[in-house]
């Protein structure tokens, strides 16, 4: 499809988004007829800017189902998002809803090279969370065999996957590591089939990518969501790997500035914010996700016209502020996985004393690496943090710990504790 044929559709699909919501959300009527915008200045994408944003407080204001568009009867499934704090976030999927959910994972297992053939082993939680339900959706609508094995127990995943002949892999990338490091410790790497990996849920490096290819023996693509949209399957990787080409035929993206909330010059990074425009039970206008990318529209070698967004460099919600600089933690996965003798397990520490912010970098050392020579422990120490400070430009106290003293996780990994939070608090 040419940009101008998509650009067409989805106007008209904004269009027929924005009639919906007024007819049918009061939260959306009331703020439109605030701002004194009625449906029929919605013309064409480009009117898009006189619609309001919506925000993640907009749905705890509503909880639970104050932003459903259509009635009970037709909500045929519910997802929700804890966060770490306040309600949930609920989302109300319709029949058509789930249709389109396992179409755009279709596209993303297709263009990842999946098909009927393949078997999905489906390690994303199961349950509220879409990771599971999402991926298995889409698993069965390409005709794959699925295994709904969800999230945990490890030795289970292991048996199943060589067993069972596994040959794709759907959870969080720091699941995949664990599993990874699970099966070469029990010498079951020539057991696998696995030959692709689906990855998502939580931002990652493509160090990582590098490691998780490495170590499963497979090709690993990003797949982007939130619960809020749809849930996985906003975007995806194609075979270039090179961006996530966003279904932007459903969805449809804009970058901001968070702090103006005017929209970026093409090409700049800034906050992502969606439109849905073709869902039923809780389209949203104007989403504002909290996740920082660009957006490319140079042609993909793959062939797809559709919108690429780089990967995810954290959300506007983690970056760090210390001693004045902005850090991401990916922007420290990646510095550490430049380093062989450190594995791709890491914590940040940040506290404030005597009014000044600390750094600490926690790193796990590999195995064969990890020795009792200080002298040569020292040396690395002092390579890395000079790496931290020449990329970042801060300082960081960086600790060396022993091979599998880092909390593995199953889901979303948790990488920071910001203990000035607790003080801010209180
Ligand atoms: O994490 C949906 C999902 C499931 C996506 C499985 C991919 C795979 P939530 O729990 O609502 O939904 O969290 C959404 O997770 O705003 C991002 O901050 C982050 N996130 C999701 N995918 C990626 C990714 C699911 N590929 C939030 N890269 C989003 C970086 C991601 N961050």
């Amino acid at each position: 499809m040419s940009r101008d044929e998509m650009r067409a559709l989805q106007g008209k699909r904004l269009r027929e988004t924005v009639e919906r919501v007024y007819a049918n959300t009061p939260f959306y009527r009331k703020k439109m007829q605030e701002m004194g915008i009625m449906p029929e200045d919605i013309q064409t994408v480009d009117d898009i800017v006189k619609l309001p944003f919506t925000v993640k407080t907009d749905l705890r204001d509503q909880y639970p189902f104050g932003l459903f568009a259509s009635p009970m009867s037709e909500i045929v499934r519910m997802h929700a998002s804890s966060g770490t704090t306040g309600k949930p976030v609920v989302a109300g999927y319709t029949r058509k809803d789930l249709g389109i959910w396992s179409e755009v994972l279709a596209r993303t297992f297709s263009a990842g090279g999946c098909d009927s053939r393949d078997i999905f082993h489906i390690a994303f939680g199961y349950g509220l969370f879409t990771g599971g339900l999402g991926a298995h959706s889409g698993a069965e609508r390409i005709g794959a065999s699925v295994i709904p094995i969800s999230s945990g127990n490890t030795e289970k995943q292991i048996q199943l996957m060589t067993d069972f002949g596994s040959t794709v892999l759907c959870c969080t990338p720091s699941y995949a590591l664990y599993l990874a490091e699970s099966i070469h410790k029990k010498g079951l790497q020539d057991k696998l089939k696995l030959r692709v990996g689906f990855f998502g849920a939580e931002p990652w490096t493509e160090e990582m990518r590098h490691e998780i290819e490495e170590k499963l023996r497979l090709k690993a693509f990003d797949i982007y969501g939130l619960t809020e949209i749809i849930g996985p399957g906003v975007s995806y990787n194609c075979s270039c790997q090179n961006g996530m080409h966003i279904n932007e035929d459903h969805f449809l993206p804009e970058i901001v500035d968070p702090e103006t909330l005017q929209p970026v010059a093409p090409g700049q990074v800034g906050e992502l914010v969606f439109t849905t425009i073709t869902k039923e039970g809780m389209p949203l206008l104007r989403y504002r996700t909290k996740d920082l990318t660009r957006l490319v529209y140079e042609p993909c070698e793959c062939g797809r016209t559709n919108v690429r967004m780089e990967k995810i460099m954290g959300r506007s919600d983690d970056m760090l502020i210390i001693r004045g600089v902005n850090v991401f933690p990916t922007q420290i996965e990646s510095v550490l996985l430049e380093f062989a003798e450190a594995a791709p397990h890491y914590h940040l520490y940040v506290d404030r004393v005597n009014n000044t912010d600390t750094f600490e970098v926690h790193v796990e050392m590999r195995p064969e690496f990890f020795s009792d020579n200080m002298s040569r422990m020292l040396d690395l120490k002092k390579r890395i943090s000079a790496r931290i400070q020449s990329v970042l430009g801060i300082s960081a106290e960086v600790k060396l710990v022993e091979p599998n003293s880092i909390p593995r996780s199953e889901g979303k990994a948790r990488r920071v504790t910001d203990k000035r939070n607790v003080y801010a608090n209180k």
